[in-house]
């Protein structure tokens, strides 16, 4: 397993983790994914779906990422996922986040073989 698939699922799978998660949620995963080291990550997903399931998202059509790259792909299903996201008066290392479950459609980059995840484009 390459080093961008092992931070893709440091950073976005949390496949047992309940899809109702209380408001504390992003505040402590974000610090026990090792997000907030240095800087707090603005914007974080993570994703309560089987690893596999998200793995699968690789097979459907290519798009194209935000940074115009065309190895994207988004998932035929809505997900269950928990968006973070900093809140505005949260200062470095007091790491404070909004945590908002919803389910939609995610969209992943693609890369190596074998062929999985190493980056949330949206
Ligand atoms: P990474 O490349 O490590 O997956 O786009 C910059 C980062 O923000 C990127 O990190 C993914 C993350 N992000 C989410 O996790 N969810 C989102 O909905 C968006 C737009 C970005």
């Amino acid at each position: 397993q390459g080093p961008g698939a092992m931070k893709f699922q440091r950073q976005h799978m949390d496949s047992n983790g309940n899809p109702q998660p209380n408001s504390n949620y992003c505040d402590q995963m974000m610090k026990k994914r090792k997000m907030t080291e240095g800087a707090c990550k603005p914007v974080n997903t993570f994703v309560h779906e089987p690893l596999k399931d998200v793995e699968a998202i690789c097979i459907q059509p290519n798009i194209r990422c935000k940074n115009g790259q065309n190895n994207c792909h988004q998932s035929r299903s809505s997900m269950r996922v928990t968006d973070c996201r900093l809140t505005n008066g949260s200062r470095y290392p007091n790491c404070k986040y909004r945590t908002s479950p919803t389910k939609r459609q995610i969209t992943v980059a693609c890369v190596g073989n074998p062929y999985v995840p190493v980056h949330l484009d949206a």
